[in-house]
């Protein structure tokens, strides 16, 4: 049943400009000409790396399937907004933006080949006091790790997409997945926050 499934997929899009690429790159990386290839332009191979890179800049930047994306969710968040713990018991927007900066820190480490994120608290920095420039502090970090951690995906050794970045973790190709997984899901998150914010607010 799988196969048939696979079988008609294959036959829909075989005529596909997209298809007709990837069967390009397939051929090209069979006659090994894969790595003299260099761009996006048409025709041209696309690289895992760069598609995973493609898919973290959508979820950071925009044009991504969950929702706003993590810059556009947080662009009229001021440091007050941040801080408000509006729902009892749940995280501030504040300690979501730093866990996701500690999140990059320890990916990026890990690309590096060092053993990052053991313990729970190595996600979960300390909020400093709110002022406006802290905030804009918080912002500037995970933009930039952001920036930072893009690019490492994008020179990422294609062959090792699939070897433990440490030794007592998984895949490269799961940790980046991963990351944009978590973000999506942290940027949902504080979406919800904002609005309850929101709602705090109209009914005080
Ligand atoms: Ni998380």
């Amino acid at each position: 049943m799988i196969a048939d499934f696979r079988a008609v997929i294959l036959a829909q899009t075989k005529s596909t400009k997209t298809d007709r690429k990837l069967d390009r790159h397939r051929i090209a990386v069979f006659n090994g000409e894969e790595s003299s290839k260099q761009g996006r332009q048409e025709g041209e191979t696309v690289h895992e790396v760069e598609r995973i890179a493609d898919q973290a800049q959508k979820m950071f930047e925009g044009g991504a399937w969950h929702g706003p994306s993590v810059l556009e969710v947080l662009a009229d968040v001021d440091a007050n907004m941040a801080a408000t713990h509006p729902i009892a018991g749940a995280h501030s927007i504040w300690e979501l933006v730093l866990h996701l900066v500690a999140t990059q820190a320890i990916l990026l480490r890990r690309i590096r080949g060092e053993s990052a994120g053991l313990k729970t608290e190595d996600f979960w920095p300390a909020v400093p006091p709110p002022t406006e420039s802290a905030w804009a502090d918080t912002v500037a970090r995970l933009e930039q790790q952001e920036a930072e951690l893009r690019h490492a995906i994008r020179v990422f050794p294609e062959e090792r997409l699939d070897d433990r970045l440490t030794a007592e973790g998984s895949s490269a190709y799961n940790n980046f997945h991963g990351h944009v997984q978590h973000s999506a899901y942290h940027a949902g998150q504080i979406s919800l926050l904002k609005k309850a914010t929101c709602l705090k607010r109209d009914t005080q």
